[in-house]
């Protein structure tokens, strides 16, 4: 969780760095827009704690910390997000096109868009008599997508080993979720599949971690799919520049007082691992950032021209077997 939180701090100040208007998202270093995800690492470490490099994940907009609790690499994946050459995807994917076939991640700017892969992952796993899982993020401003609800019924229908886990920051961009439903919570909406729904009020790494156990161990032994709703908080704008004119200002402040990592190192104290250990924590996972950063930086623009390239299958590496 910390080392998400200070890889999303960094990233905004690298992003933001002498940029002036701050949503130019052709200036600084970092191409592109950048949606980023700090008060919401509960929903991915609680979750993804439980998998296996094999099982599937798929993320929306706002990956980076699902991609670092899976597992993904975090040197590739930086010089990806700067669009450096050796990044994940070559530097053209950018912060919401990751894709690690090593750890099984991938992320779409198109939001529920992860639904039906996962779905079509958990499906070849059920088919091939394996016990690998599949796990879709989304957040609560994407449950009226076709691709969910169509996705939550196909994997009911086929008791599918899949996981879908909804991360309600209470914000679509600036549209309040009490405008976007009109069920309390979305975990009500698992119940018109038939689909056990189970909300996560808070985002206590722990509770999520519980829920989870069971969510996930449903699907791995092929008893299907559950929908995971984990209260979240966003901390920052919906992308990085937003003046956040929509927001009002006690709900930034209930934001940022309701941190789960910090309520998770008092859980911690309490449970009487000191202050030195959780310091040693962090200063652990802030040279991990740096380094990974720094690393990024260093690697080379890719070559205009191979822009070209990747865009279709080329058939005479694919008829020969070629690993592309
Ligand atoms: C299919 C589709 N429609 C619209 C958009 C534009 N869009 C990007 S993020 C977003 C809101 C997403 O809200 P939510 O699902 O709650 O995720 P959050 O940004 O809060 O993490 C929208 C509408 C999109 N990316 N894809
Ligand atoms: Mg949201």
């Amino acid at each position: 969780m910390v080392t998400a939180r200070y890889y999303e701090e960094r990233l905004q100040e690298e992003y933001l760095e002498g940029k002036q208007p701050k949503f130019d998202i052709s200036a600084g270093p970092i191409p592109g827009e950048l949606h980023l995800a700090a008060g919401q690492e509960a929903a991915a470490v609680g979750v993804c704690h439980h998998l296996r490099d094999d099982d599937v994940v798929t993320a929306p907009h706002r990956p980076h910390h699902v991609a670092i609790a899976k597992g993904v690499d975090l040197e590739k994946m930086t010089a990806e997000i700067f669009g450096r050459e050796t990044g994940l995807c070559k530097g053209k994917g950018g912060h919401m096109h990751l894709f690690d076939p090593d750890v099984n991640f991938a992320c779409s700017g198109i939001i529920a868009q992860g639904c039906p892969p996962a779905v079509g992952a958990a499906m070849a796993a059920d088919k091939r008599n394996e016990d690998s899982v599949a796990v879709a993020y989304l957040g609560e401003g994407a449950v009226d997508q076709g691709a969910f609800l169509e996705s939550l019924n196909l994997a009911a229908v086929q008791e599918l080993p899949v996981v879908f886990v909804v991360e309600d920051n209470d914000w679509a961009i600036s549209m309040p979720q009490e405008r976007i439903t009109d069920v309390d919570t979305i975990a009500e909406r698992a119940g018109g599949f038939d689909m056990p729904g189970v909300r996560v009020d808070h985002d206590d790494a722990v509770a999520v971690y519980e829920a989870a156990r069971d969510a996930i161990g449903r699907a791995r032994s092929g008893n299907g799919p559950t929908l995971l709703d984990v209260q979240v908080h966003r901390r920052m704008g919906h992308f990085m520049g937003d003046a956040e004119g929509y927001r009002p200002d006690a709900d930034v402040e209930r934001a940022q007082r309701l941190d789960s990592i910090e309520r998770l190192a008092d859980d911690l104290r309490d449970e009487g691992v000191g202050d030195d250990e959780l310091d040693e924590i962090r200063s652990r996972a802030e040279q991990r950032v740096e380094d990974a950063i720094e690393w990024a930086k260093d690697q080379p623009e890719p070559d205009a021209a191979a822009a070209h390239e990747d865009v279709f299958v080329d058939e005479t590496t694919a008829a020969s077997g070629g690993d592309d």
